[in-house]
């Protein structure tokens, strides 16, 4: 691997793959390789995506919907299989030009929206549910949305990349992210002391944005690092993330665009409640 004392040239070139779990899909420049239209299903709102925590997101806030009694919220998941490169095929650029899942069109009204927050937002006015009306709560709610769409990169790109994905362990990197993490989680721990959800009394899209990735980590399922983070410290944070989890909502989102030899409970696709029944 790389001599850890590294002096950048003048200008960055790519010489060699980088290494490491994204090394194949890691490219320093935007826009489609293939040409392949994305299919369509028969209703109104249309995912493709895969079940990361950030796909997750969208999948529990559309059977959150279902279950508030919002019919009009019935969709169609597509997998993306983000490590074979299918978001940068050009259906899917035209979606989402940034070539991320999820990715979302709403047939009704012909938009188009990318960005899991924007995602969330979008399904939330438009259905009128998660996402408070009174003025101060609506915009602690965005606060806490908007905060998980800036913090949660130190997350997955820094910590977790870092600690977890990276070919080689350095311990500048993982001392930076983890510091940055618990401060972080620390952060929310005390948000949670006096609060039963991330912005109040109510669930909403904020706590539907932060659970896959703070919940998760609390509860030991992404990165494997709940001892080195000491994570049993956040008691809030827990309680918390065990309480969403509880959520049959929760349960079925997080069911869909996965695959696995394992776990039959798993849905690649989705297209009626029935398939998650
Ligand atoms: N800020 C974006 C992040 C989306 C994102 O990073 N998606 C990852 C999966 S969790 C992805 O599609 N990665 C594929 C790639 O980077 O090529 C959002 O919240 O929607």
């Amino acid at each position: 691997m790389n001599d850890p004392i590294y002096t950048p040239p003048a200008v960055w070139t790519e010489e060699a793959p980088s290494g490491g779990q994204f090394a194949s899909i890691n490219r320093p420049i935007s826009g489609p390789t293939h040409d392949k239209t994305l299919p369509v299903g028969e209703h109104p709102l249309q995912l493709w995506s895969q079940g990361t925590p950030n796909g997750i997101k969208v999948t529990v806030m559309l059977e959150e919907l279902l279950a508030a009694g919002h019919p009009g919220a019935e969709y169609d998941a597509w997998l993306i299989r983000i490590g074979e490169g299918d978001q940068f095929s050009s259906g899917f650029v035209e979606i989402n030009p940034n070539s991320k899942i999820p990715a979302f069109l709403d047939r009704e009204t012909g938009v188009r929206v990318f960005e899991s927050g924007s995602i969330l937002l979008y399904l939330a006015e438009k259905f009128g549910a998660f996402l408070p009306k009174d003025l101060s709560a609506r915009t602690e709610t965005l606060n806490w949305l908007f905060w998980q769409m800036g913090s949660a990169p130190y997350l997955g790109g820094g910590f977790g990349h870092f600690y977890k994905y990276a070919p080689e362990k350095y311990e500048y990197p993982i001392n930076r992210f983890t510091m940055e993490i618990k401060r972080q989680l620390d952060l929310l721990d005390k948000t949670l002391a006096d609060r039963a959800f991330i912005a109040g009394d109510e669930y909403t899209i904020a706590d539907i944005a932060i659970w896959p990735w703070y919940g998760a980590l609390v509860r030991g399922e992404v990165y494997d690092a709940v001892e080195f983070l000491s994570a049993h410290e956040y008691t809030n944070v827990i309680r918390w993330a065990d309480a969403v989890a509880e959520r049959p909502a929760v349960k079925r989102g997080l069911r869909v665009n996965r695959t696995s030899d394992n776990n039959t409970d798993w849905i690649s696709e989705r297209h009626s409640a029935t398939d998650l029944d």
